[in-house]
């Protein structure tokens, strides 16, 4: 039987234009690992590709990963070439989502962790919802192929593992565990190590500063507020706040010029924090993610004049958990 990039290679090769590999907008360590590594491997099964994102990366440790490993990737406005005949995978993320652009070529194909979209349809899919990390599902792909990954894409694919996971903490399923481990030989530590050493900027660590002042604690829920935080430094703060003792359940925002950003995270079974997020941005805005993290987002537009923000998200946030007896 093929294995599954034999089978992905030998659909690409059909493509009537380029070949595109695109993660999700903003892309984060995880996506990045997966466009990185994919591409490695399409070229091997004799598809050359190029990776393209839409809106640029906000994290540090994000920008140091596509320098130090030397990962090829470019914003798609800069990118002219891109048109109808283009054939287009994506990974960590579907067609459809809030953070998946639409380049306007042909998406054939998405490989994802997310929970499954039913209203798009591709040539080829592979969606595991229940893996913590793509980067996981990627690595699967070389070992399955007898393929051993070079050591930058060991390393990308192992540090995607780490964030997705937060640290092998967080979603980790058995996949997870099994190919971290098989990464382990391949992958240079000295980077990892690195990586890890480029989490913040002095200006995040200002604004963190400013926003714990904020936090509040009711029962296991905590809130925190932040003003003019990127979407990235917002859930690295709210891992933060579910990192106190008395807190399950965490909502970090940020108040923007553009709206306001949410992020959310459970560690309680019964309350899903993509769930909750929907519930906070129910009618004005989008939300969705995981189990165990989430996010959503509320346009400036949406924001009912003359109430307050904090007030709306506290009190939406609170009702969902009394509504499951918390
Ligand atoms: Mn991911």
């Amino acid at each position: 039987m093929a294995t599954r990039i034999e089978t992905l290679a030998s659909m690409m090769k059909k493509a009537p234009g380029a070949v595109f590999v695109q993660p999700h907008d903003v892309p984060d360590p995880d996506a990045i690992a997966s466009a990185f590594g994919l591409r490695y491997l399409l070229s091997r099964f004799g598809v050359e590709s190029r990776v393209v994102y839409e809106r640029e990366y906000e994290k540090i440790d994000a920008q140091r990963m596509v320098e130090l490993l030397g990962i090829e990737l470019s914003l798609a406005s800069a990118v002219s070439s891109i048109d109808t005949e283009d054939w287009l995978v994506i990974v960590d993320g579907q067609k459809g989502n809030a953070n998946i652009v639409d380049l306007h070529c042909v998406e054939v194909a998405a490989i994802d962790h997310h929970e499954l979209r039913t209203d798009a349809s591709y040539r080829y899919s592979d969606i595991q919802p229940e893996v913590g990390s793509c980067s996981s599902i990627i690595a699967d792909y070389f070992f399955e192929a007898g393929e051993v990954p070079p050591r930058l894409v060991a390393t990308a694919l192992m540090y995607g593992i780490f964030v997705d996971t937060d640290n092998l903490t967080r979603s980790v399923s058995d996949l997870d565990a099994r190919m971290f481990y098989r990464l382990h030989e391949y992958s240079d530590a000295d980077l990892i190590r690195r990586l890890r050493c480029s989490q913040i900027t002095r200006n995040d660590l200002a604004l963190y500063a400013e926003a714990f002042r904020t936090a509040e604690i009711y029962g296991k829920l905590g809130f925190l507020r932040l003003t003019d935080a990127d979407d990235s430094l917002v859930g690295s703060a709210n891992d933060i706040v579910l990192s106190l003792d008395e807190v399950d359940v965490s909502i970090a925002y940020s108040l923007r010029e553009d709206g306001v950003k949410v992020s959310v995270r459970s560690i309680i079974e019964a309350i899903r924090a993509d769930d909750l997020a929907r519930a906070v941005v129910d009618g004005l805005g989008f939300g969705g993610g995981h189990t165990h993290m989430a996010g959503g987002f509320i346009p400036a537009g949406a924001l009912p004049p003359g109430k307050s923000i904090d007030t709306l998200i506290k009190h939406r946030a609170i009702s969902y958990m009394e509504s499951l007896g918390y």
